[in-house]
């Protein structure tokens, strides 16, 4: 798929083309009716937010209903970036030790403490505490992500506006929109490995990278905006053939200035998973038209709901090629979809008020076809990855 340029598109198949699929369709889905587990289990032990209203750190042991704040003693801004991570967010930005005295009288159910020994993982470093020695609880700000300015009213279905998804970058080799990609800091880009691997990979200056625009066309010939490309990794567990973690980080050579139209998507929280049925966006130049090879030049967009991996896992979808390192989203009739030209681009799930690049577009079988739905990068399988990647690069 990466032999033409290979994009992703943002496809509407006219209602038309699927009469001759109708008949066999109906049948399938009947035997292929995979019930859904409604209980996506849930893994995790500890829970963390941050409160909008004081910047404090708020954890739950366990499933009890109480948010109880954090006690300085003990604390190191490590421990800040690990909890930063696991909530999404790239980053630390900023960590201090308030008085409890100035957050008011509103934390009476007790606190939570680092424990005195070193405990290997994060899930086992708290333990409850009815009061704070140092009477200071933790602040935290982690690198904001996955927002996007008050925008100007959207018109029309499927053309992006400007500012709508500003993690968005076009990725462009030897001149030619060839990729989407997404932003996730100022200097890297997530992308999928089928843009960049082989004959493409030594050639780091062949590729740009375009931020903060839909029309690929004016802006590029308005001013020359691209950004170089220092590095590109990508998976080493990269397999072309199963299409298994297929997923890369380009580095720029020089870093994005954050502004309305360009800005950082927030990565997913680490064990959780988004469950089938949620509803989800893609955005991309890829191909418009299932039988047209046409790359586009506005930003189109699409809502897609995700589709369990058991699913779309069943005979009468992918039967069993969709590995733990993929996940599925659209419609088992079809008609919307990512196609070439918007590979590498963005699957992204709002959730608690951000933006989380949740998949990258990776392939499927042909585009809005009727029990093929889009296959894309689980992210969330990747996060030790690019954590590692943009520590060592
Ligand atoms: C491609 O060739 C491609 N319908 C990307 C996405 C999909 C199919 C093909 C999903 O890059």
């Amino acid at each position: 798929m990466d032999y033409v340029s290979a994009g992703v598109r943002l496809l509407t198949r006219p209602s038309s083309s699927q009469s001759p699929a109708g008949l066999g369709d109906t049948k399938e889905t009947t035997f292929c009716n995979v019930t859904e587990d409604a209980s996506a289990s849930d893994p995790r032990k500890v829970f963390y937010r941050i409160s909008l209203d004081n910047s404090l750190l708020e954890i739950q042991l366990g499933k009890t209903a109480t948010w109880l704040p954090v006690c300085y003693e003990g604390w190191n801004s490590s421990l800040g970036t690990l909890v930063c991570r696991q909530l999404g967010y790239l980053r630390l930005t900023k960590d201090k030790g308030v008085n409890l005295t100035d957050v008011g009288p509103l934390y009476t159910d007790g606190f939570v403490q680092i424990t005195a020994e070193h405990k290997s993982s994060l899930e086992s470093l708290w333990q409850f505490r009815g009061s704070c020695s140092t009477g200071k609880v933790i602040a935290l700000k982690c690198f904001e992500c996955g927002t996007r300015a008050k925008l100007p009213r959207i018109i029309g279905g499927g053309e992006a506006p400007l500012g709508r998804w500003p993690w968005q970058v076009s990725l462009y080799y030897s001149n030619r929109h060839t990729c989407g990609g997404s932003i996730i800091t100022s200097q890297w880009v997530v992308t999928a490995a089928h843009c960049v691997h082989n004959y493409r990979l030594p050639q780091v200056s062949s590729w740009m990278v375009y931020a903060g625009m839909v029309t690929r066309t004016t802006s590029k010939m308005a001013q020359d905006t691209g950004y170089a490309v220092e590095k590109i990794v990508y998976s080493r567990n990269y397999n072309h053939r199963s299409h298994d973690s297929d997923i890369a980080l380009m580095k720029l050579r020089t870093p994005l200035n954050f502004s309305d139209i360009i800005r950082p998507v927030c990565l997913p929280k680490y064990n959780f998973d988004f469950p089938g049925g949620t509803q989800c966006w893609i955005s991309g130049w890829g191909y418009t038209q299932p039988d047209n090879v046409y790359i586009p030049d506005t930003l189109k967009e699409a809502a897609v709901p995700l589709i369990s991996t058991k699913r779309c896992n069943s005979s009468c979808m992918y039967d069993g090629e969709i590995t733990a390192r993929m996940l599925c989203a659209g419609y088992s009739e079809g008609k919307v979809d990512a196609c070439q030209g918007d590979s590498g681009g963005p699957l992204v799930c709002q959730d608690e008020g951000v933006w989380r690049l949740v998949g990258v577009v990776s392939w499927g079988t042909g585009c809005a076809e009727p029990n093929h739905p889009g296959v894309y990068t689980k992210v969330a399988e990747f996060l030790g990855w690019i954590y590692d990647m943009m520590e060592k690069y």
